[in-house]
């Protein structure tokens, strides 16, 4: 475009902006014909007064640029040997998800769900605004596009983001498809997700020093999310937890789902392969099961899925992993193991670091007594303000890699189409009851007692005390964004319709014994039951018909055992493992029922119907066998 035929189409945003674009960044962001992306950047720059704006289009250029630019204002250290890896650090008060301050804004005379925190729309934005005004004074805003789930698909939700933050801009590399070229594709009609963060007044560390002002706030009648004084990754890369609010609410009105998922391959025999989508609430294993060796992933924690042609088709939102680094080590995660310490592009965040060489709690490894961590200099026996001692690394350290760098990535990441998944599973973080895995009798027993159902206990992956039991609906608690109940008709609705229903089935790695509360498997053993339940898709293994569902035949898991684990499986601890605990369930679905009757004023009839008949099933084994129901007994019972 020549340089007269540019001024023709330039609107009064784009004129706006032109004093703080370089002649460059000007012809990039006037090649997308479409006002309302100008408008959002003018009045965002108009309200934080960055120096400059640069505008991010994806090239090579761009991308290093952003890279390199992480590095030279100190947001990020090249303080690791290995090529390629670096290290950012969040402050002290910003290790996690904040549930606190992360609000919805609702209009006047709507209400959600009480279990949601939400604030009057305009008082919202009337003080997050306020707290965003002149935040960039002295930095760039950078623009960032990007494609949520593959290009040019039926999928594609566009979004847009302003951040003072070059590691926000560089995580987003290699978490995020390019969407520059699809918005200029797009034209003027094309509608998108819109994020303003800013990272807020920063310290010599580079670290946002105000967590008091932190505010996240999701405003979703202008489809904008607002995040300002954090920086911890799953607050500020808005196309995260955040975006993915907004996408509930959209799926919600369009009939299609998005969710707090993985994706990945399973094979079966004779090089099969099977898609799985799970749903687990943070810090529950849902990385460790994508990243299963052998197996390959899509993604480790968004996914949306589409009836198309009446089956369930799912693709990842994202395209790269912002993982938790604990207790990744050589035996448990060997494949994330091997990318986290070869060369190749990862931010690292909320580790140690001492020589040049990263460290975190759980590697496998002794961790030095002193180093360099997120409250700077660290030695051994450092309390904080509080008195409590600082651990090595954040139980929440983490790291960000794109998935295209794993060995084991599915060659169908980026099909437009999706995938057409097999089975979904659904696992919490449940000591007490439900068996290591099971398969439910029906899409709506699966999405009820199951997915509606799921129970975890909070970690560290969000601020706050670790270990309180809670419901996490589909492990999407934090995130609802529509009335609750909604949420699990949808879900009903949605399998009731496809031809091809995914099976669906229960996980649970975090049970316990009664009696000593030591776990009852290991991590590895899951990678036992994916294989068991892709069988079970196909229908070539048997099951044992239990009061909350299908669970595995010893002969079967014994067989699993020695093929995928090399390890000899006993009775003994298949007994231990999936022996029904009745007074255990009996108090989960009371639990449950008691969340929703308190908490949900929308919840479907269905729900408390199933979980109904899943009480009475208990209380009629209970009549039959007692408290705890050896495996044995079910034997006897029809086979499925
Ligand atoms: C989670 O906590 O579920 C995550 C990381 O996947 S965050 O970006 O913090 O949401
Ligand atoms: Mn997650």
């Amino acid at each position: 475009m020549s340089y007269r035929e540019l001024m023709n189409t330039m609107n009064p945003y784009l004129e706006a902006l032109q004093p703080k674009l370089s002649p460059a960044d000007f012809k990039k962001l006037a090649a997308i014909d479409n006002p309302n992306v100008h408008e959002f950047i003018a009045k965002e720059s108009d309200l934080c007064q960055p120096k400059d704006i640069f505008i991010c289009s994806d090239s090579a250029e761009d991308i290093a640029h952003v890279r390199k630019q992480a590095v030279a204002v100190g947001e990020e250290q090249a303080i690791l040997t290995i090529p390629g890896h670096t290290v950012h650090f969040d402050g002290e008060h910003d290790q996690g998800r904040d549930r606190q301050a992360t609000k919805y804004l609702v209009p006047k005379g709507i209400t959600f769900s009480k279990a949601l925190n939400q604030m009057d729309r305009q008082e919202g934005l009337a003080e997050v605004r306020g707290v965003l005004r002149d935040s960039m004074q002295g930095k760039t805003m950078i623009v960032r596009f990007v494609s949520l789930g593959p290009r040019d698909s039926v999928f594609t939700i566009l979004g847009l983001q302003c951040t003072d933050s070059w590691y926000v801009a560089h995580s987003e590399n290699l978490l995020y498809r390019s969407g520059y070229d699809q918005f200029v594709k797009a034209g003027p009609k094309s509608d998108f997700l819109r994020v303003l963060h800013s990272g807020g007044k920063l310290n010599g560390d580079m670290v946002s020093v105000d967590f008091n002002k932190k505010c996240i706030y999701i405003d979703q009648m202008d489809n904008t999310i607002y995040s300002v004084n954090t920086q911890y990754a799953g607050n500020s890369v808005g196309f995260k937890k955040l975006a993915f609010r907004l996408a509930i609410r959209k799926a919600s009105s369009e009939g299609w789902l998005a969710e707090h998922m993985l994706l990945m391959g399973v094979f079966g025999p004779s090089g099969r392969k099977t898609y799985f989508a799970g749903a687990f609430p943070s810090a529950c294993g849902k990385t460790s099961t994508a990243m299963l060796p052998g197996e390959s992933i899509l993604g480790d924690d968004i996914a949306y899925i589409r009836d198309i042609d009446s089956a369930a088709r799912a693709v990842n939102v994202e395209s790269g992993i912002f993982g938790i680094i604990q207790d990744v080590n050589p035996k448990d995660d060997s494949l994330i193991w091997k990318s986290l310490t070869n060369p190749g592009e990862i931010v690292f965040s909320n580790i140690l670091v001492k020589d040049g060489k990263p460290y975190w709690l759980g590697m496998g490894q002794e961790v030095p007594k002193d180093g360099c961590n997120y409250t700077g200099t660290w030695y051994e026996g450092k309390k904080d303000e509080t008195g409590a001692e600082i651990p090595a690394a954040n139980k929440n350290a983490r790291y960000a890699v794109a998935l295209k760098a794993m060995e084991n990535v599915d060659p169908e990441l980026d099909n437009p189409h999706g995938v057409e998944l097999g089975g979904i599973l659904y696992g919490g973080r449940d000591t007490k009851a439900y068996v290591p895995v099971q398969q439910s009798f029906s899409w709506d027993h699966g999405i009820i007692a199951y997915g509606a159902s799921l129970e975890t206990e909070t970690t560290f992956a969000t601020i706050g005390k670790e270990g309180v039991p809670e419901i996490n609906m589909m492990s999407i608690q934090d995130f609802i964004s529509i009335p609750m109940g909604k949420n699990v008709q949808n879900n009903l609705d949605f399998g009731r319709k496809l031809k091809k229903q995914p099976v669906v089935f229960g996980v649970n790695y975090f049970l316990k014994e009664v009696a000593n509360g030591k776990y009852v498997n290991s991590p590895q053993d899951k990678h036992v039951w994916i294989k068991w339940m892709e069988l079970r898709v196909h229908k070539e293994v048997g099951a044992l018909k239990t009061p909350t569902g299908y669970i595995p035949k010893y002969e079967d898991l014994k067989k699993l055992f020695k093929q995928v684990l090399n390890k000899n499986y006993t009775k003994e601890d298949y007994n231990k493992q999936f022996t029904i605990r009745v007074p255990e369930n009996l108090a989960k679905i009371e639990r449950v029922q008691r969340f929703y009757q308190e908490n949900v004023t929308d919840t479907p009839l269905e729900m408390f119907g199933v979980l109904y008949l899943q009480r009475e099933r208990l209380m009629a084994a209970k009549e039959k066998y007692g408290d705890y129901i050896s495996p044995e007994n079910f034997e006897k019972e029809a086979e499925a």
